[in-house]
């Protein structure tokens, strides 16, 4: 008897899981068909593809009696995926859904937007004089998805008096959260809503089981979209983490991707390894302060093999015990051998971060390898590891991180292939760059090995691949405090529908301010001047406040 968690063995349901072992709350798992009969609450946290899901479930022999269960009147939450099964059918497969909501699941539409929706949007309640269910119409929540139910009272009245929240999206409103009867959903995860998430769980399990019974929402209410959207711009902590020559795990920071001590001055020795702290303690002060997303990159990763990288899992699964904003996880998502023969897919890879508590997982140098395949074969095989993780997790749990380093030219004698992507350093730019060219050279291996291939070709190969963000760093910004490199950002971000974050470069707040305003990128990401104390989030998110830049308020 008791609250019990659904899982159906493809997404990271351990951070729900760490979220009621945070707010102390005892759960078990449904393990079989058997286990619904002992369920007194019931939450399904589904992450990842529809189909998927709905293949999971059936194939566990789980769909029909989780249909029995929801319809027995017994209290429901379910999150993500978990809402979007309630409905009818999904625009992300051929699976049908349960059918309990008449209304169907659509793509986002991608003209004026970038899909996924990815990042912290509000949730407007319907009805804002009922039990709001721990839905704060002023706080931001967590979402990521490509998939939605659109906002549309005319055309699925049957599903709109189950409609407890809107959220806006571009100009499309869609339904953010579901309540009638037993049954309370949300499509954003409370899981990863930092605080209004875990008070949104909390007020929901500390309800009496038999208080959950809520009347349809009485009228339709005719929303409209407002010009524009709350989804708020994210700041990243990214963490770059390696054994230092102790063999400890440690937070460092390059410059120029060169993480070594240049001279004795500081306390280390020259040539040792940066570090600037505790992998898991800096996450945790990084959560504190207010970060929107955490970002752990296993930068040595190329060397081993990461499944047997026991302590960077062990450092992702005590990170998310304690943070409770998404955390992606990079470095060695590929397919690989261990020493004793085995070999391992990137999918089992990825599989065993999200196991650990990771939401997305970030591609590096398999991606460029990926692209490079796909360019000669001229179309995709399904068999690339942004391909298999994407399946079976969904798009968004796939960020690819880009390590580009400027190739200088001649303009007026380049005839490369790449002179439509060349860029001009700019008069009012740093003095190093004033009057020189460059295009954006693609490297793997933590910029040790360039290969042919632009920033352009490989954005565009990936998203064709299936990945849901692009994480875009500079070798030649990296750790320097002179700014993000607009032009690079730029070019990336309109080369794709897909989420972009900024990265490298940050030295200050204006930086911040400077890359919203310059581009449309959804986020920005930094690391040495978080580590060093140089600038706090807050500070940074004041500044954008000041700048009229939408940010989440913790
Ligand atoms: O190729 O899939 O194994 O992934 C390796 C990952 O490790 C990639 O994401 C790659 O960017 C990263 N990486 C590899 N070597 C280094 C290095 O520094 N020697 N770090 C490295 C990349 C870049 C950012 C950094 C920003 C912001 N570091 O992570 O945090 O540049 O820094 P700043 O704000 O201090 O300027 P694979």
């Amino acid at each position: 008897m008791g609250l019990y968690l659904l899982d159906y063995g493809a997404g990271n349901v351990q951070s729900l899981a760490n979220s009621l072992s945070f707010l102390g709350h005892k759960f078990k798992w449904i393990s079989s068909a058997a286990d619904f009969a002992n369920a007194t609450s019931l939450i399904f946290p589904g992450v990842g593809a529809f189909e998927t899901a709905i293949g999971h479930l059936e194939s566990r022999g789980l769909l029909q009696p989780l249909r029995e269960y929801i319809l027995s009147g017994k209290p429901y939450f379910g999150i993500c995926i978990g809402m979007q099964v309630l409905f009818e059918s999904s625009a992300e497969g051929s699976s049908l859904g349960l059918g309990i909501i008449p209304c169907p699941i659509d793509r986002f539409e991608d003209n004026d937007k970038s899909v996924p929706h990815m990042g912290w949007n509000a949730a407007d309640l319907i009805n804002a004089n009922e039990d709001a269910e721990g839905v704060n119409s002023s706080s931001y929540y967590y979402f990521v998805h490509s998939y939605c139910a659109k906002y549309k009272p005319d055309l699925y009245p049957g599903a709109m008096h189950w409609v407890h929240s809107t959220t806006q999206y571009g100009q499309e409103l869609f339904v953010s959260s579901v309540r009638k009867g037993n049954v309370f959903a949300t499509q954003f995860h409370p899981e990863k809503s930092g605080k209004a998430g875990l008070s949104l769980i909390d007020e929901w399990l500390r309800k009496p089981e038999s208080a959950h019974t809520h009347a349809p929402s009485a009228s339709l209410i005719s929303r409209m979209p407002i010009p524009k959207h709350k989804l708020t711009k994210r700041i990243v902590a990214c963490m770059d983490v390696r054994a230092n020559d102790q063999g400890d795990l440690v937070v460092t920071k390059g410059d120029q991707y060169d993480v070594r001590e240049k001279s004795t001055t500081t306390t280390e020795a020259a040539g040792a390894v940066r570090n600037l702290g505790k992998p898991v303690a800096l996450a945790a002060r990084y959560y504190t302060a207010g970060a929107d997303e955490l970002c752990l990159l296993n930068i040595t990763s190329f060397r081993h093999s990461p499944l047997r990288d026991q302590p960077m899992l062990a450092v992702v699964r005590a990170a998310a015990e304690c943070v409770f904003v998404p955390l992606t996880i990079g470095g060695g998502i590929k397919d690989s051998v261990d020493p004793d023969g085995t070999k391992r897919s990137a999918l089992e890879v990825a599989g065993a971060y999200f196991r650990a508590g990771a939401d997305k997982v970030s591609i590096g140098s398999e991606a460029v390898h990926a692209v490079e395949r796909l360019r000669a074969s001229g179309k995709p095989d399904g068999t690339s590891a942004i391909e298999t993780i994407a399946h079976a997790y969904g798009n968004q749990a796939v960020v690819v991180s880009i390590d580009p380093r400027r190739v200088y030219v001649d303009p007026s004698t380049y005839e490369g292939p790449y002179k439509s992507e060349l860029v001009l350093g700019q008069e009012n730019g740093p003095e190093n760059e004033r009057g020189k060219a460059w295009w954006y050279q693609c490297t793997v291996s933590g910029g040790r090995e360039s290969r042919d291939l632009s920033v352009v070709q490989l954005a565009q190969g990936v998203e064709t691949l299936g990945a849901g963000e692009i994480l875009v760093n500079s070798i030649d910004r990296d750790g320097t405090g002179l700014g993000f490199d607009l032009a690079l950002v730029n070019m990336i971000k309109k080369s794709v529908k897909i989420p972009v974050v900024a990265s490298s470069g940050a030295g200050s707040a204006k930086h911040f301010v400077d890359v919203f305003e310059g581009t449309e990128v959804e986020a920005a990401l930094a690391a040495g001047i978080f580590h060093r104390e140089v600038v706090g989030i807050s500070e940074v998110k004041e500044l954008m406040r000041a700048h009229h830049i939408n940010v989440r308020e913790d």
